[in-house]
């Protein structure tokens, strides 16, 4: 049995500090911790000993907040030393920030550590504002939410066409560093090659894949399974041709074509084209891809987005 709690106000994530409340009798907790209680309403600076030195702020008779740095190292050797002395650290949840003025707030600081572009942290830190307004919910609302989800959950692109045709050099030419295998001899590229791409504060996992073939060789056909499963997981599927190959057969329509190596020749039927061997029309691509997954009309509606599904808790 124990007369005090130990809980963790800050997220998980690693932050610059993390904030641990206690609760109880604070003053044998801290002679079991070893360093000397401060009054009601003082911070002092303590060793935590062996871990590190934090800042204890008494927030009343029975609170205390310990402020150590919010590396996930020193958390976990803070959690050791607690449950040293029989303290289990108990995990804050949605709705624990202290520092949030309503259950809309703290659901997006709650969040904020999941948005990686500038672009996805604005968008989050209007929300408080927004919610605060009546809101008539719409349909057209509903969807645009699930689509500005994409933001904190990279949607996956896939680039589906024959070999040597330039996936790889587009992947590439927007990774701006190489990351794939390029190579003149068709088939290099055995296995789906992936990377993270941030198009226009959009991130997102591309991938390029060959099109439906089949293959004796055993390994050739176990990396065209796993390739299938990509393209049929997909979150975006573009097909992709240049001006002497077909466009590519593919399990289900595509939602988007792009045309490479416009350069050698003009191809049928793109949405759009690009040379990236050369650079050219890179900006285009980026732009019909976030549009088709992301529309900037969504990311310029200032209307409110239920980024965590609060309105079906
Ligand atoms: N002319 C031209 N050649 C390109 C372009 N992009 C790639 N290539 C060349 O096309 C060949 C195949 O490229 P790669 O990216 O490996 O094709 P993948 O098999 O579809 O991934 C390589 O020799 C590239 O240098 C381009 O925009 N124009
Ligand atoms: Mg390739």
């Amino acid at each position: 049995m124990t007369a005090h709690t130990a809980r963790l106000l800050t997220c998980e994530s690693p932050g610059a500090v993390a904030i641990i409340e206690f609760k109880g009798d604070l003053g044998s907790l801290c002679a079991t911790l070893g360093f000397p209680l401060p009054e009601v309403g003082q911070i002092a600076l303590r060793e935590f000993t062996g871990v590190d030195e934090v800042l204890l702020a008494r927030i009343d008779e029975h609170r205390l907040h310990c402020m150590p740095h919010g590396g996930p190292q020193v958390l976990r050797q803070l959690e050791e030393r607690l449950e040293g002395v029989g303290l289990t650290l108990e995990r804050g949840r949605a709705g624990d920030w202290p520092e949030a003025q309503d259950p809309i707030e703290a659901a997006m600081l709650e969040t904020l550590p999941q948005a990686r572009t500038r672009v996805t942290m604005e968008l989050l830190l209007s929300q408080p504002a927004r919610w605060s307004q009546d809101i008539e919910w719409t349909d057209a609302d509903e969807q645009r939410s699930m689509r500005l989800r994409r933001l904190l959950d990279p949607p996956t692109v896939v680039l589906a066409g024959r070999p040597n045709i330039g996936k790889s050099t587009l992947l590439n030419a927007l990774a701006g560093r190489h990351r794939a295998i390029v190579s003149d001899k068709p088939g290099t590229t055995r296995d789906a090659v992936g990377a993270m791409l941030n198009l226009g504060g959009l991130i997102v996992q591309w991938f390029d894949a060959p099109g439906l073939r089949t293959s004796d060789d055993p390994i050739e056909a176990a990396a065209i399974a796993a390739s299938q499963r990509i393209i049929r997981d997909a979150d975006l599927l573009i097909a992709a041709a240049d001006c002497d190959t077909d466009w590519p057969s593919l399990p289900r329509r595509p939602d988007l074509r792009i045309g490479l190596r416009v350069d050698l020749g003009i191809i049928r039927g793109a949405d759009v084209s690009c040379a990236a061997g050369l650079e050219e029309g890179l900006e285009d691509v980026v732009t019909l891809v976030r549009e088709a997954l992301v529309p900037a009309a969504d990311l310029e509606c200032e209307r409110a987005w239920d980024f965590a599904q609060l309105r079906r808790e």
